[in-house]
This record gives C-alpha cells, sequence and structure tokens, in this order.
C-alpha cells in the first residue's frame, strides 16, 4: 500500500550489529577475550550463564543477572569443551564483503558496528595496540566507502576486555577509565576522517540490572555498580571531548535502552512510582551524559542510600564539558509500572519488561509490541533535551522457517517495523521531534544477547547458524530484505 510520507532529506537509513554478537574470530588478528566471551548459551526461558574456574581448578557457571551467585574466589574462564556461541558469532570477519554489499544493495545509507576494544587492546591495557585489529576494521572501513555507507561505531558494546575484569573488577575502578581513553585516541585518531559517527556505552543504564553484559563487572554491591556507573560517565565525557579534539567535525552520542513505562492505574502512587521507576532506569543516565550533572533527585538518593561515590577534583568539569551531540537509543517495547503486584503478571523481556499490558500482543520471546511506544519515547526525550535523536536499535526477534521452495517469508517481521516506522514518522512529521536516522537491529542474524541463542533472529538476511552450533553461515535474503530495499529507496514513502 502506498503512502504519501517523506523522511527528512538527510535521514540515516541503515542497520545495526555489535562486533560481540556479529564478528566471531574471536582468537583470530591476536584478539583478546571480552566479557562476552565467557558467556554460554541460554534459552527461550533461560538466560545466558557467565563460566568460571575456581583455584583449585574446578569449574562451574552463575546467570547473569545472578551474579550474588558468583563465587568469591571465582575467576571468569572459558571451559573447554563448551560451546560459546558468541566465539563464532555470524562470522562477519570472514564474511565481511559479502555483507557489506547486501546492506549496499539495500540501500543503506549508514551501519551501526561496533568496534571490539578487545581486538585493539587485547587485555585492554597493553602498551601497543594491535595492529592486526586496526586493520581489520581499516578494511572494514574501506569496503563501507566503496558504497558510501557512513559507519556509526560504538566504542563499548558489550565487549568489555576480560583481563581487566580479572585484574580490578573492570569499570569499578578508576584506572579502567584511563584505558578506556586510550582506545579511544588510538581509534579515533586511525579512523579520523573515515568514521564520523560515534556512540560511548551501548546501553548504558542496562547495569541497572547488573554489571556483568554492560561492563564486565562482577559485584553486585549497589554501591560499586553505581561506582562503575560514574566511571562511565567520566569516560563517556572524556570520550566526547577527546573526538571533538581530534575531528571537530566528529558527532558523538550517548545510547539508552529506552523502554518507556505506562503506569498501570490512574493511582497516584502508580503514577508516581512510574516516575520514579523512569527517572531511576533511563533518565538519570540520559541526564548525566545530555545536561553534564547528576540531578537532584539522584543526590538525595544516593545520600539516603548512604552511598558516597569516590570523586576527584575536576570531575564535575569533565562531566559538564562532555555532554553529547545526540541521543542513541534502543526501543523494542513498552512496560507497564504497578506500585503492587497484586494479580499482576509479570511480563518478559531482557530487562526492562515490568508487568503484562493487556492491550498489547507479544513477540515469541514474550516482548511486548507497542509501535505507539516508539512515539511517546520520541517525544518523552526530544521534549526533555532537545537535542537530535538516533533511534540505532529496534526490531523483532523471530525465529524463522525456511520454506520448501528456499524463500523465507517473514512478513511479521515487515508488519512490526512498518508499523514503528510509521510512529517515528508521527513523531517527525507531526510532532517535530529531530529523527537523525533508523537502524534496525540485527540487519542480518546474529547472537541474542539476553539468550545466546541464534534462533532469535532479526535480520533482513538469514544466517546459516543453529542454536547447537550446526550450519556454515551461508546468507539467504527473507523477503523483508526487498521491502526494507524498498523502504529506503522512497525514504520511507513505500512502507
Ligand atoms: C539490546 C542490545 C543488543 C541486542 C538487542 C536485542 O539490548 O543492545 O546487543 O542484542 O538488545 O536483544 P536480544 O539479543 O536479547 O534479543
Amino acid at each position: 500500500m502506498k503512502t504519501v510520507r517523506k523522511f527528512p532529506e538527510h535521514f540515516l537509513w541503515g542497520g545495526a550489529t555489535a562486533a560481540n554478537q556479529f564478528e566471531g574470530a574471536y582468537q583470530e588478528g591476536g584478539k583478546g577475550l571480552s566479557c562476552s566471551d565467557v558467556l554460554k548459551a541460554g534459552g527461550s526461558s533461560s538466560l545466558r550463564s557467565l563460566t568460571y574456574c575456581m583455584p583449585d581448578g574446578t569449574v562451574g557457571e552463575t546467570g547473569i543477572f545472578a551474579m550474588e551467585q558468583f563465587p568469591e574466589e571465582a575467576v571468569p574462564h572459558v571451559i573447554e569443551g563448551c560451546y560459546y556461541p558468541n566465539h563464532t558469532g555470524s562470522d562477519f570477519y570472514h564474511h565481511y564483503k559479502e555483507d557489506i554489499a547486501l546492506f549496499a544493495e539495500m540501500g543503506f545509507q549508514c551501519y551501526r558496528m561496533s568496534i571490539a576494544w578487545s581486538r585493539i587492546y587485547p587485555n585492554g591495557d597493553d602498551q601497543e595496540p594491535n595492529e592486526a585489529g586496526l586493520a581489520f576494521y581499516d578494511s572494514v572501513f574501506t569496503e563501507l566507502e566503496k558504497y558510501n555507507i557512513q559507519p556509526i561505531v560504538t566504542l563499548s558494546h558489550y565487549e568489555s576486555p576480560l583481563n581487566l575484569t580479572k585484574k580490578w573488577d573492570s569499570w569499578t575502578d578508576r584506572r579502567n577509565i584511563h584505558c578506556f581513553i586510550k582506545y579511544c585516541r588510538t581509534v579515533m585518531e586511525r579512523y579520523r576522517g573515515r568514521v564520523k559517527y560515534w556512540l560511548t556505552f551501548n546501553e548504558i543504564n542496562s547495569i541497572v540490572y547488573g554489571g556483568w553484559l554492560e561492563a564486565g563487572v562482577i559485584s553486585c554491591k549497589k554501591s560499586e555498580l553505581e561506582q562503575a556507573a560514574y566511571h562511565q560517565f567520566l569516560a563517556s565525557a572524556m570520550a566526547v571531548k577527546l573526538a571533538k579534539e581530534i575531528d571537530p567535525e566528529n558527532m558523538i552520542g550517548c545510547m539508552i535502552a529506552y523502554t518507556p513505562a505506562y503506569p498501570y492505574s490512574c493511582k497516584p502512587y502508580d503514577t508516581f512510582g512510574c516516575l520514579e521507576y523512569m527517572n531511576e532506569s533511563f533518565f538519570f543516565f540520559s541526564d548525566v551524559m545530555v545536561r553534564g550533572y547528576y540531578p537532584s533527585r539522584k543526590r538525595k538518593k544516593l545520600k539516603r542510600k548512604g552511598i558516597v561515590l569516590q570523586r576527584e577534583k575536576g570531575d564535575d568539569e569533565i562531566l559538564k564539558q562532555g555532554i553529547v551531540d545526540y541521543i542513541g537509543i534502543s526501543y523494542y517495547m513498552s512496560s507497564v509500572y504497578s506500585s503492587s503486584n497484586d494479580g499482576m503478571e509479570a511480563a518478559q523481556g531482557n530487562m526492562m519488561a515490568g508487568y503484562k499490558n493487556p492491550y498489547l500482543q507479544t513477540s515469541q520471546w514474550g516482548w511486548q509490541i507497542d509501535p505507539m511506544g516508539l512515539r511517546v519515547a520520541l517525544n518523552q526525550l526530544y521534549d526533555r533535551y532537545q537535542k537530535p535523536i538516533f533511534v540505532v536499535e529496534n526490531g523483532l526477534g523471530s525465529s524463522d522457517q525456511i520454506e520448501a521452495d528456499g524463500t523465507i517469508q517473514d512478513d511479521y517481521r515487515i508488519a512490526y517495523l512498518k508499523a514503528h516506522i510509521e510512529q517515528m514518522y508521527e513523531a517527525i512529521n507531526s510532532d517535530g521531534v529531530d529523527v537523525m536516522g533508523y537502524t534496525p537491529w540485527g540487519c542480518i542474524d546474529l547472537v541474542s544477547a539476553s539468550t545466546g541463542q541464534m534462533s532469535k533472529r532479526y535480520g533482513f538476511v538469514y544466517v546459516d547458524r543453529n542454536d547447537n552450533g550446526t550450519g556454515d553461515f551461508q546468507r539467504k535474503k527473507k523477503k523483508s530484505f526487498q521491502w526494507y530495499r524498498q523502504v529506503i529507496l522512497s525514504n520511507g514513502e513505500i512502507l
């Protein structure tokens, strides 16, 4: 069906992936281990676990959101004979030319990817960068340039170097900032003029739900997680400043997992509780990186809890000087907040799911599908900050069937994306929100972050790889491939 709809002239259409879930080749080209390399696969109803080794050589595992069970003496460890899906990902490392050609065929104007820090500094704190790692991304950028595709580079997407966890529990320690900034300097100088759009920490606010995935932090003490977040804010601000010094043309943003919550009822407790939940889970993070200081409500809250952040002279200035140019968000679903859990049914989701919304359908993985929630999200953030917003993740995780004739008829994915693009358009066109672009998640199938499954697919392109590690990584276009090509070609007019 044709509708008359035109997105802004310079709107960036593309797709998104992350090195830890897509690249594979976890030990090739001198790469070191990252916090994602010790994660086993979970299943549809079980999240992933982290494997470790005890001083006596015995091994074990703990759920990534149950870090309180991680034994004190244990060290994260790759157990021989165990299957770790991120080790191979979708093998982009060996398929990047083919994959980028597929992006070009869809008409991508941009491609959101991440650089694996441990490919550049295998131990996180090495003296010299790893030339083979730098050369790999040179080749990726050369390939993108061939087709005029702008890279959007996330500096840290769930892949903090494992060695830094072993040394000082990663971001809980201030020394991590200096290692990160050294890495930022290396890649920003090396790729000056080739990469203009940067993002600092992927879904920085997911640290609220546990420090492993986002920050490689073992500790689950609230005070240490607050400290780790503080160090990441400083690092983000320093990266922003550095990016501008290295190239004033650079545009650098933050990235928040944004799942707007609706109060379950009109009870004032539900409304205020919902506001507090939004403040703590989302706005605290965006406030610090967009406004450059801790909001007063957060300072009060830390005080009430007796948490004293370790700060140094000059930190306030660092935060102030490092405010971002734009806000990146991932949006998959909305949630429901209720002040009482009486008779409420919990919803599923990777982290911020809340309660079931009776007005919404859910995905196969139980995530609540809410296209209008994206319009809500864009309005809330734009009203609050008046900064451009980049929708750098959105999509439907679903299992796909290969038909007898070899096709993949993913109409459900088309319906999901179409409905979200329509709402994004309303936010731009009717509400005046400044949206820079749209990069649907997992544009080529990749490993799920929360479950480690391959069968939870998001792509326009199918990858022959199964949950048990079989498959030859062959790529195959789905029905949505031609559909998205048309969307981009018509600049959103034909959905
Ligand atoms: C976001 C992450 C991505 C991605 C996506 C989908 O939270 O930034 O890395 O994986 O969610 O989630 P999942 O893979 O768990 O389905």
